[in-house]
């Protein structure tokens, strides 16, 4: 870079400040935009993130949150992803404040700020993703498909790198935000407290009995009450017995399910990145 007088201008080099900036800048909107869904953008900052960093693939070591690539078409557009949009709207002021950030380190920035803000446990983060063209879209169908079983989690899952385990801790996020009938189809939450992260999901998986609702939906769960919902790939963790053994362990205390999920929400949002930088980083929580 050379400025106007010909002298070569300093090239911004973002210090942990600047990223802290930006967190605090997430945690911002979702208190002042508080009239969305059930009342935060959280949910769908969590399943932008997520969806920007489930396509990688292990063996072609392609996809993942580097590039954030559903930027664009076609992948904007994969079935999977309806409804995102929204989450990527709601950043692009913050990308137009900071725009020496990426794209993709801001989406999984604003996740951990989202799982944060909502009583998550704290999500050590760094940054060095750089965005890449549309050329390295991911093709469709790397997304897991909610009407499937538990082979279906273990191949997607598997294909990402993650065992049982992680599985289910990862699945844990249902605790937050909702089915939304013009996205995916399906209809409902999961928990009776969509805008906090606890270990409920669990609790509910195991204690209520879940019966199939009757519509002309896609086929689903619902409770006694008909106001929580189950996918059938939720279920598949009860039905299984490997992966039922920890939906037991992380019902039963939370603090087992925090320090599991903060793990692997780590490793998702790293999947796949070329980091140079071996520290992560510990945002504090905005009161
Ligand atoms: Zn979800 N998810 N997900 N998920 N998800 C939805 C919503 C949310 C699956 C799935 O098909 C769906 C993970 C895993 C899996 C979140 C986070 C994470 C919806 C509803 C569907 C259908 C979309 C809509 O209609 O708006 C399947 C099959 C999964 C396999 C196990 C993982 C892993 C997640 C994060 C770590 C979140 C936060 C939502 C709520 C979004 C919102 O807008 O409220």
């Amino acid at each position: 870079l050379v400025s106007a007088a010909g002298i070569p201008a300093k090239e911004f080099v973002p210090t942990q400040d600047d990223y802290v900036k930006i967190y605090n800048e997430v945690a911002k909107r979702l208190v002042d935009f508080d009239e969305y869904d059930d009342g935060s953008y959280g949910p769908v900052l969590v399943r932008l993130a997520w969806h920007a960093s489930g396509t990688y693939d292990v063996e072609t070591k392609t996809g993942g949150s580097n590039g954030a690539t559903m930027r664009f078409q076609p992948e904007s557009d994969h079935g999977a992803n309806a409804g995102l949009k929204a989450a990527r709207d709601f950043l692009e002021p913050i990308k137009e404040k900071f725009p020496w950030v990426s794209y993709s380190d801001l989406w999984t920035l604003a996740g951990v700020c989202a799982l944060q803000q909502m009583g998550g446990p704290v999500i050590p983060w760094r940054p060095g993703r750089a965005d890449s063209d549309i050329s390295a879209c991911t093709p469709d169908g790397r997304l897991p498909d909610a009407s499937k079983e538990h082979k279906h989690l273990r191949a997607i899952f598997g294909r990402m790198g993650f065992n049982d385990q992680e599985i289910v801790a990862l699945s844990g996020a249902h605790a937050l935000g909702r089915c939304h009938t013009d996205r995916s189809g399906f209809d409902g939450p999961w928990t009776f407290s969509p805008t906090m992260l606890t270990n409920d999901y669990f609790k509910l998986l195991v204690s209520e009995k879940w019966n199939w609702k009757k519509w002309n939906g896609p086929a689903q769960y619902e409770d006694k009450s008909k106001a929580l919902m189950m996918l059938p790939t939720d279920m598949a963790l009860v039905k299984d017995k490997e992966f039922k053994k920890w939906v037991d362990k992380y019902a039963k205390d939370q603090d087992v399910f925090f320090k599991d999920f903060s793990e692997v929400i780590v490793k998702l949002f790293e999947l796949g990145v070329p980091f140079k930088q071996d520290e992560r980083w510990v945002f504090k929580a905005v009161e």
